[in-house]
């Protein structure tokens, strides 16, 4: 039996995984590749993911690799069903799978846009700060909705449950990426208490560890 690899480099949305991957107690080699030094479009990396991108779930047994964060979520949550990345009933499950297309979509629309603003104006400074600025209100209206549905939950978490969710940890991670953009997040209390909660798991501290040695 080989062991799954996740392909991840630091400081990406690939440390979403990483932490999730922790989370799930799994004994998952993980493998970080540079970005800056275009490790990502080398022919042996294009050959695990095509889409030359982190973060990949290779699984060599099955010889398949997933791709995409919710995709790995729940192969990480089924793999490790009583890690509490997702509830075992299937309302929880799909409850779950919501939040974590959710905070998926918002990744895409609101953040990447302006963390790559100088790509999408093609190198435009003026516009791309334009881009940047606009994203930060945007920013802050995605976590305030988040904020107001944790408000009803129980335990302070997107699903209820006592144990840090696999959604929970994506959302912890908008709100660092919100902070970078400048959003005041700090009068969202519920979404700051579980960021923070997120941020406490004694396997996510040691995942994030591990990326800030690697630098
Ligand atoms: N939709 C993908 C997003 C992956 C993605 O955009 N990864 C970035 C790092 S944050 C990347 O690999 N960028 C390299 C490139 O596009 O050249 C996911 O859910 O994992």
């Amino acid at each position: 039996m080989s062991k799954p690899i996740l392909w991840t480099s630091t400081r990406t949305s690939g440390t979403i995984v990483h932490s999730m991957a922790a989370v799930s107690g799994l004994d998952i080699d993980v493998r970080f590749i540079s970005l800056r030094a275009g490790d990502h479009k080398a022919p042996d990396y294009l050959t695990i993911n095509p889409k030359g991108e982190v973060a990949a779930l290779q699984l060599p047994d099955a010889g398949v690799t997933i791709t995409e964060i919710p995709a790995m979520a729940f192969w990480l949550a089924e793999a490790a069903p009583d890690s509490g990345l997702l509830p075992r009933d299937a309302i929880g499950r799909a409850k779950g799978m919501e939040w974590l297309c959710w905070c998926h979509f918002r990744m895409a629309n609101v953040f990447m846009p302006a963390f790559q603003s100088r790509l999408l104006t093609g190198g435009d400074e003026a516009a791309a700060d334009v881009v940047r600025a606009a994203a930060a209100p945007r920013a802050r209206d995605a976590l305030a909705f988040a904020d107001a549905a944790l408000a009803k939950m129980a335990n302070g978490t997107l699903l209820g449950t006592a144990q840090v969710s696999a959604p929970d940890i994506f959302l912890g991670s908008l709100l660092r990426f919100a902070t970078f953009l400048g959003a005041a997040t700090d009068d969202l209390p519920h979404a700051t208490a579980l960021a923070a909660k997120v941020a406490a798991h004694p396997a996510i501290i040691a995942a994030l560890a591990r990326e800030q040695e690697i630098g």
